[in-house]
């Protein structure tokens, strides 16, 4: 066989067991979709390129695996930049492919030209642009490992059209050999040892773990190390499901819409011991009030985040698989050689912090539909045995705060970029990696209009996800911080409920649409989604568009400064937090407005 460029990237592909690739065509990659044809990689026709790479970020999380999108120059490739932007703040393992202007032509201002390396150097982990067909094996097989080894992220391979046209032959390489990059993955003993004795003295200790924990797959390890030094557990947004929340350690999620447990025992601890998280302001509220009385154990595969924001007593470098279980080995050593200390004090204090502050609604029989009761009511029927996905915003939140994450992989959120319309792609992504596990996304009815067309892709692919809308007629989140912080002056959040018709939508994208506008109609609708087993299921739960989500510290504010619960009761209405001269406190985006 005379092999093209073409040929050897959809090989490159295959033998690197890439199953599925999200793609749009075009022009430039034209050339790599003609040998998919007979190809044993399935390609799913998404409507918009940001939905490919969604779609990608979303079988990546659900899998472990990483994901792969496809898209032709310019404006294919430059679709993608929020999708590896979003990849690379959460840290998702995905590999994008780009066609791009043939090699005589680049830097011409050729048609669908676009410098897509340099546009997304930032935002990458790595990036080649392939410049020779017969580097193309050797590319890919470097951009999985790049991907998906260290501190995971996106990586991107640009080639030119003349390249995937051109001669070649098709040469696996045997081994990769990449001078400077070589991730530590084991961490240091004496660090450690120095770790387990903080560990074993700290008389409030809290671990806070990051997505790092899930990605390094040391859930099970972590639950040996909670329950060895019976310390209470934090579960950051990106880390949900990796220590289960029905477990009595488990405080929920810290930060800006976390828990009051969660925050609090941060705030006065005396010991955090961070697992693969990255002490992010959404967490830490201002950093200079940020637990001031804690020393800090900070545990990550990336050097470059330790100390980053807050200095660490005992850094620690290396993959969360193996710190953590060093970690509990080390610590059994430590105390039942040394003994241990007494967290009952401890235990007690947070328990009360849990009984005065429990996250709460409340449900009237006539209405409004509070969103709270929703996801509630979504949880119970899934029982725990679901992929749920969110988009970005309050419903993100509470999403967040009452689906119980009792395993891993099981919650798929944007975090690091707080990217609306994340949410369908990303759940038809999750769904495709793992067809047997019932996919569910929470969304909010801003965030789905960013990508709905994906309802398209969603049908014609037989790809069962259903799409819950929290539909509270506005930009929520952002309507929530004009309420609280810019005196009731709502400017430019209004989406009419019914515009576009939700219902009609999902059917005229070939899915099924069900409306919930009272609470009693709620289960109604959750039941009649979960039979659906062949198409999309699109649900419009009309909800309480006044509801705020809480607790809430304040961007920019300290993590002392929680706002617990409905303004009139338990806080004053407008905080007397006031924004930073340059407006930088109010700065929209992450998880928050
Ligand atoms: C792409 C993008 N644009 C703007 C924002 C700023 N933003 C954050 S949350 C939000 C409102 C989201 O509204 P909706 O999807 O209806 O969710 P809700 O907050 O109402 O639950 C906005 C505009 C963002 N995070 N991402």
């Amino acid at each position: 066989m005379t092999w093209k460029g073409a040929d050897s990237l959809i090989r490159s592909l295959e033998t690197v067991g890439v199953d599925v690739v999200f793609g749009i065509p075009g022009g430039t990659i034209l050339p790599a979709y003609d040998p998919l044809l007979t190809s044993s990689i399935r390609h799913i026709l998404m409507r918009h390129e940001q939905g490919a790479g969604h779609a990608a970020e979303g079988y990546a999380q659900a899998t472990g695996r990483p994901g792969v999108c496809m898209a032709t120059s310019g404006p294919g490739a430059t679709n993608l930049v929020t999708p590896l932007a979003d990849a690379f703040m959460d840290s998702i393992p995905i590999v994008a492919i780009t066609g791009q202007v043939t090699r005589a032509v680049i830097g011409n201002d050729a048609f669908q030209e676009a410098d897509i390396v340099g546009i997304t150097m930032p935002v990458t982990k790595h990036s080649y642009k392939v410049m020779d067909p017969s580097e193309i094996p050797e590319v890919i097989a470097e951009a999985f490992h790049i991907a998906s080894t260290g501190r995971p992220g996106p990586v991107l391979v640009d080639i030119p059209k003349d390249v995937l046209q051109e001669e070649t032959s098709f040469d696996w390489p045997t081994s990769i050999e990449l001078p400077g990059y070589r991730p530590t993955s084991h961490p240091n003993r004496r660090q450690i040892k120095a770790a387990a004795r903080l560990m074993r003295e700290a008389e409030r200790p809290v671990l806070y773990v990051g997505g790092g924990v899930l990605k390094g797959g040391a859930s099970e390890d972590l639950m040996r190390l909670a329950e060895a030094m019976n310390a209470p557990v934090v579960t950051t947004l990106m880390a949900r499901g990796a220590f289960p929340d029905n477990h009595p350690l488990c405080l929920g999620m810290p930060g800006m819409h976390g828990s009051y447990a969660a925050i609090t025992a941060m705030q006065r601890s005396d010991l955090l011991i961070a697992l693969g998280a990255r002490f992010d302001d959404r967490v830490t509220g201002r950093l200079d009030g940020f637990a001031p009385e804690a020393k800090i154990i900070h545990a990550d595969v990336d050097p470059a985040e330790i100390g980053k924001n807050r200095a660490a007593d005992v850094p620690i470098v290396g993959d969360a698989k193996h710190v953590v279980a060093e970690l509990v080995k080390a610590f059994l050593h430590e105390s039942t050689t040394q003994g241990r200390t007494d967290l009952s004090a401890w235990h007690e204090e947070i328990s009360g912090w849990s009984r005065e502050h429990p996250l709460a609604y409340e449900q009237d029989d006539d209405g409004p539909i509070k969103p709270q009761f929703v996801v509630d009511r979504i949880d119970k029927a899934l029982k725990g045995d679901a992929i749920v996905v969110t988009g970005v915003g309050q419903h993100q939140m509470w999403a967040s705060q009452f689906v119980a994450c009792n395993k891993p992989r099981g919650f798929i959120s944007s975090g690091g970029l707080g990217t609306m319309g994340f949410a369908v792609p990303a759940a038809l992504g999750a769904k495709v990696g793992r067809p047997d596990e019932r996919v569910v996304a929470i969304d909010g009815d801003g965030c789905f209009q960013m990508t709905a067309q994906e309802l398209a892709t969603a049908a014609i692919e037989k790809i069962p996800i259903i799409i819950a809308i929290l539909n509270n007629e506005h930009l929520g989140m952002v309507r929530q911080w004009q309420e609280l912080f810019y005196g009731e002056r709502y400017s430019q959040v209004y989406l009419p409920p019914d515009v576009p018709d939700y219902v009609r939508l999902a059917e005229a994208y070939g899915g099924i649409g069900v409306r919930a506008a009272e609470p009693d109609e709620v289960d109604n609708a959750i039941d009649k989604a979960l039979g659906v087993t062949d198409r999309p299921c699109v649900l419009d739960f009309r909800v309480d568009p006044q509801e705020k989500c809480f607790p809430m510290v304040p961007a920019g504010a300290s993590n002392d400064d929680v706002i617990t619960g409905p303004a009139p009761a338990s806080a004053p209405a407008r905080p007397s937090f006031e924004p930073a001269a340059d407006g930088s406190d109010y700065a929209f985006g992450g998880m928050g407005a």
